[in-house]
């Protein structure tokens, strides 16, 4: 008898492990769908106010595999960084999410990312993808849990005003943040004054949000994280998505692990970088805007082997 609840205790563990498995190839049910009135609240969002909150977007289930995957990565000494500025030493940072699990890029192609991304930053130019495709890029993408407060800045690099965009970031929720565990601050509408931000907390609005909700704002966005004054973590993976066309901060092309690569769709290949390689000379071609299958040819050319 007691094998047999053994046994059945297996099959039932080893059937949720494999239908777990299942849904992280394609996240499907992990990640809900904006409607078409949440999608127009959610532009006008970030036209008016630069950000918006997406309440519950992941699954809980998809939360935990995430937040296992950073918080595992983040005890590793091996993660610590080279070059990390003076006075950040507090904050906790796991780079380059995308190397760590296919999951990770999966979610960036989700269809509420896509939507909301593909509506600021696609290329209407862009002959060598299919318009209702995306052909903006992961710029880079860290998980980060917060230390000492984060100054107001702006991750546009230059401020300036108008419609056009070039890079947004979407940050993924995976523990509840508070003003008490240091959440994202932003001043609403200042990305479009134009200016670089001043600086002073005082103008900043907290982002309290909880896990499974995702933000997104506008780059030229001032804003920032306050202090983590609990003995708890913080963590948010936040990818920065850009014009295809700016120089990445993570050379992924080059650093994507092969077993990695292998588990990605050449829309996902594309979106980490693969379409967009820049020729090294003339004999290596004069086209930077290439297509998903090409983008599919330079990932098997390029990936690196597994790490470790
Ligand atoms: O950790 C946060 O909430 C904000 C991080 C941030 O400002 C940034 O990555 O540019």
């Amino acid at each position: 008898m007691a094998v047999r609840r053994a046994v059945l205790r297996m099959a039932i563990v080893s059937a949720s492990v494999l239908e777990g498995a299942l849904n992280m190839d394609t996240l499907d049910g992990l990640v809900r769908r904006l409607d078409p009135d949440e999608l127009a609240s959610v532009v006008l969002d970030l036209e008016v106010q630069g950000y918006v909150r997406l309440p519950g977007l992941m699954s809980d289930q998809l939360v935990k595999y995430l937040l296992d995957l950073v918080s595992a990565a983040s005890a590793d000494d091996e993660n610590i960084a080279i070059g990390t500025p003076q006075g950040r030493e507090a904050d906790r940072v796991v780079y380059h999410l995308p190397y760590r699990d296919p999951a990770f890029t999966r979610l960036l192609d989700s269809d509420p990312v896509r939507a909301v991304a593909a509506r600021f930053l696609n290329d209407h130019w862009y002959r060598e993808i299919p318009q209702d495709e995306p052909n903006y890029i992961l710029h880079y993408y860290n998980a980060r849990s917060s230390g000492t407060p984060l100054d107001l800045h702006i991750d546009s690099y230059i401020p300036f005003s108008g419609p056009e965009l070039l890079m947004m970031q979407i940050a993924f929720v995976l523990e509840d943040q508070s003003e008490q565990n240091g959440c994202t601050v932003v001043v609403p509408g200042s990305h479009q004054s134009g200016r670089y931000p001043d600086r002073d907390f005082a103008h900043a609005t907290d982002v309290e949000a909880t896990a499974g909700d995702v933000v997104i704002w506008d780059s030229r966005l001032w804003h920032g994280a306050k202090s983590n004054r609990t003995e708890g973590t913080r963590w948010v993976a936040i990818a920065t998505l850009s014009r295809w066309w700016l120089k990445q901060k993570a050379d992924f092309p080059t650093g994507m692990p092969k077993d990695i690569v292998d588990k990605l769709t050449p829309r996902q290949l594309a979106l980490l970088g693969f379409a967009s390689i820049p020729p090294t000379d003339a004999d290596d071609g004069i086209q930077t805007k290439k297509s998903f299958d090409e983008a599919l040819d330079a990932a098997r050319r390029r990936a690196a082997p597994q790490r470790g």
